[in-house]
């Protein structure tokens, strides 16, 4: 991905152009397959999500980022009140005092938190920290407000930022320094209550990846080097990006145990009067799931966006000629609209007059608006519009009579293919292996690398050290929770031990 980061500051590209495409602002003049990382970010830019910030890996989310994330916000959290999961709002700010409390867990994690030291122009007394996660903001007020068993289970939920000052390579929504999520921390009685909420969660983020973003994922287990530290065991749903051959954490549910119950003496006194710690989960998603839908379906003339999170499911633009009937195919423009909005899909008309048809196309094209609808004089003859897929490209001509009922088809239809085809593509990256010469040449093919495994911490470790290079370490993504037969006798394929499960490896975002 070098190249999105020399891009920062820039207001415009660099670097090799097509010409053509310069002169009429339209288009991208990278493409997926030969130049990813700059392609990521003019797609980015030029289909109107980011804007570059004069601050490196920080961006603008401009409107046709928002509306996304509000659909799967509106989805997540109307599906987590359901489970009686209430929002709420901690401070951004975090005394230096609870953040050392963490200590042995924010250890590898401290050279990303962010401080405030000044006001105006004197030193605060005691630095402030900026949050890169909640845990040491909510948790002391865990402490307070359980007291006895009646108090849980506690299940809050807040929307907000957090800031994370990385140093590697930063990505829009990828790898930002700050970024939009969701954190939700729950605390229990009971261990199986907690169990039982890791895995509901992470169902949900298989169903945001899934049927929202159209983007197949392995929900599976982290490895005890790649879980959350701070706690007892970490799940995930893990998507890969074919064109670069990595994977990707679309989102994590950990079940932290009493770990945090310890530290921040979280207790309470269950019917018959016996000291007991809570049981406490945490979970997340973020923005990233945007940036992981453009690099998956994005393609040469800009973004592809799923129906189910398209701000505009349908644009609809006149196509005039010279003696026609403008007056009345305008008309049949709004009238179109206006059938469809009444249908509840997300219709709008370009009704510009100082674009041309064909600079309409593809500037809803780069935008990546799933369906387009153009309006000729043979149309409006026929009482009919032409339906152009911005999927597969697939033209239909649709009568005017059948119009909601075929565009809703059209809609489904989109979002089914785009989830297949990701899921091809996906799928023919896997490779599995049972040596380390084979681990080794499937890493070097891009290949999402299932691979038996004796589970051992140091195996994984050693691992990471024979494969590290310029391209970055291999390491495990998952434990998937769906396991192929491993039979008796099978060894890992990195140590030569005895293999305990089958795992997926490879290079990572
Ligand atoms: C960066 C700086 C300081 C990740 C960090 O995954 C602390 C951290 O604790 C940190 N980066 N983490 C782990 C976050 C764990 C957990 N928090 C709640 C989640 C889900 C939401």
């Amino acid at each position: 991905m070098a190249g999105v980061e020399q891009r920062q500051n820039k207001s415009g590209g660099g670097g090799k152009k097509k010409e053509v495409k310069k002169e009429t602002g339209l288009g991208l003049s990278f493409t997926k397959d030969e130049n990813f990382g700059e392609w990521y970010s003019e797609a980015v830019v030029n289909g109107e999500m980011i804007e570059y910030y004069d601050i490196s890996g920080c961006y603008i989310l401009r409107p046709w980022a928002i509306s996304i994330w509000e659909i799967m916000q509106t989805f997540f959290d109307a599906e987590i009140k359901k489970m009686k999961i209430k929002n709420c709002y901690f401070p951004l700010f975090v005394s230096p005092g609870v953040l050392q409390k963490e200590k042995d867990h924010i250890e590898g994690f401290a050279p990303e938190v962010a401080w405030v030291t000044k006001s105006g122009e004197s030193e605060l007394e005691v630095p402030i920290a900026i949050r890169p996660t909640s845990e040491t903001v909510m948790y002391p007020y865990y402490s307070k407000w359980i007291r006895g068993h009646r108090d849980l289970p506690l299940k809050l939920n807040q929307w907000c930022n957090v800031v994370r000052w990385e140093f590697s390579n930063p990505t829009p929504f990828i790898r930002s320094r700050e970024f939009l999520w969701q954190e939700g921390h729950t605390a229990f009685a009971t261990k199986e209550e907690a169990d039982t909420e890791v895995l509901q969660i992470l169902e949900l983020y298989r169903c945001i990846y899934e049927e929202f973003l159209a983007i197949p994922v392995t929900k599976g287990r982290k490895s005890e080097l790649e879980k959350f530290a701070g706690g007892l065991y970490t799940t995930s749903v893990e998507a890969f990006i074919p064109n670069t051959g990595r994977g990707i954490q679309g989102a994590t549910s950990h079940c932290l145990g009493q770990n945090f119950a310890k530290m921040f003496e979280i207790n309470f006194e269950n019917e018959k009067g016996e000291k007991g710690m809570v049981w406490q989960n945490s979970w997340a998603y973020s923005t990233r799931t945007i940036g992981v839908m453009v690099m998956v379906h994005g393609d040469d003339k800009g973004l592809v966006l799923p129906p189910k999170v398209a701000a505009l499911q349908l644009i609809v633009i006149p196509v005039p000629y010279k003696d026609a009937d403008t007056q009345g195919i305008f008309d049949a423009c709004v009238a179109t609209v206006a059938t469809l909005s009444d249908a509840g899909i997300r219709a709008e008309a370009d009704l510009r007059d100082n674009y041309s048809p064909a600079w309409k196309y593809s500037n809803w094209e780069m935008k990546g608006v799933p369906l387009r609808i153009e309006i000729g004089p043979r149309d409006l003859a026929n009482n009919q519009v032409r339906a152009v897929r911005r999927d597969n490209g697939a033209k239909t001509d649709i009568s005017r009579v059948f119009l909601v009922e075929q565009v809703k088809g059209m809609l489904d239809k989109i979002q089914q293919n785009l989830f297949d085809v990701a899921k091809q593509k996906r799928d023919a990256c896997v490779e599995v292996v049972k040596t380390w010469e084979e681990f080794v040449t499937a890493l070097g093919q891009k290949k999402l690398i299932l691979a038996p495994w004796c589970d051992e911490e140091d195996v994984e470790k050693d691992v990471k050290a024979r494969t590290k290079g310029d391209m970055g370490a291999a390491k495990s993504l998952c434990t998937p929770f769906e396991q192929p037969e491993l039979p008796e006798g099978t060894k890992c394929f990195a140590s030569g031990k005895p293999a305990k499960k089958w795992t997926y490896w490879g290079r990572s975002y």
